[in-house]
């Protein structure tokens, strides 16, 4: 990327000049993942974590026109009461369209990905990733195509069981992705702890997350890193509520004719309705626990580039 393309906030540009370790954060999250105001207290709530893990986050988004890396707080407020649709959902497709009419737009997984490589940012925490749509062999989200050609460790909580999460694993080993369960041997289901789908390889702990990063940036085979850390068990959804309410949802979204990018906000707030509280504690829960994994994550990383270079 041209390094004119990126805005800095300057505690994240002094945070990477100074060698220090540093989380990247989305902001689809922030505008169509979740309601306001659990939207704003969550984005702000997972920046606290990484600080108080003792990293610096880097929340990504375009801010009229440029694409930032370090979003303050009130950037962050005026993006989460922005009337509906004024802020777009931004994947890799919507960046420059979006930036050259100098319009707002929140990064989804794959275009965090993006910012976060060409500021030098190895490790980005979130909720979860897009994945192939059931029934849709053509809805493929393109967080997985990203995830195949950009080295970035994104720390989630997997994908949501809406989607058909067998061939989602199917077109991440496809494109080459390490697929890998923190203190888990499956992938985890987002609201639920697992999917019950054996991943690569179970993690136990920050430090052995950072010796596969590492590993995997010094080949330079370019594709990024899935690290699923499952829901807090306290605050985990059932597996029944979960898929009752998420079948239904989807239900709703066929007999209305939504599909597209719009299928996946229809179907987080449907779910959000339907289980009353309970999908938006798991939510704001496990987006808590990611930041500070993905804190832990990136301090273990930045210790062993500095014993490598000692
Ligand atoms: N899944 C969630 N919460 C989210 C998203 C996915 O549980 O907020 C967002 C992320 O930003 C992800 C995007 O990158 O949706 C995927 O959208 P699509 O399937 O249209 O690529
Ligand atoms: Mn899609």
């Amino acid at each position: 990327m041209n390094p004119s393309a990126l805005h800095w906030d300057e505690e994240v540009a002094t945070a990477l000049s100074e060698g220090q370790p540093v989380v990247a954060l989305e902001t689809n999250v922030l505008t169509h993942g979740l309601p306001f105001p659990q939207s704003l207290e969550t984005s702000l709530g997972m920046e606290t974590a990484i600080r108080e893990a003792g990293a610096t986050p880097a929340t990504v988004a375009i801010l009229q026109g440029k694409l930032t890396i370090g979003v303050s707080a009130a950037e962050q407020e005026r993006l989460a009461q922005a009337p509906a649709g004024s802020v777009q959902k931004c994947s890799r497709r919507d960046l420059a369209p979006v930036i050259a009419r100098g319009g707002d737009g929140a990064t989804t997984v794959a275009a965090t990905m993006i910012a976060a490589h060409a500021a030098g940012i190895a490790v980005f925490a979130t909720g979860g990733i897009g994945g192939v749509h059931r029934g849709e062999p053509f809805d493929i989200s393109a967080d997985l195509t990203e995830l195949g050609r950009t080295p970035v460790a994104v720390v989630c909580s997997g994908a949501k069981s809406f989607l058909d999460l067998p061939n989602t694993i199917e077109v991440l080993e496809t494109n080459g992705v390490p697929v890998l369960g923190y203190q888990i041997d499956t992938l985890p289901a987002f609201f639920q702890r697992s999917t019950g789908l054996r991943v690569d390889g179970r993690i136990q702990d920050a430090e052995e997350a950072a010796r596969i990063i590492r590993a995997h940036l010094q080949l330079g085979v370019r594709n990024g890193i899935l690290i699923g850390v499952p829901v807090p068990e306290e605050d985990a959804l059932s597996a029944a509520e979960s898929e009752r309410a998420i079948a239904r949802a989807s239900r709703e979204a066929a007999d209305r004719g939504i599909y597209g990018k719009k299928l996946t906000p229809f179907v987080l707030t449907r779910v959000g309705e339907l289980t009353a509280a309970g999908s938006l504690r798991a939510n704001i829960s496990l987006l808590l626990n990611n930041a500070t994994v993905g804190a832990d994550i990136a301090i273990a990383l930045n210790q062993l580039e500095r014993a490598a270079s000692a």
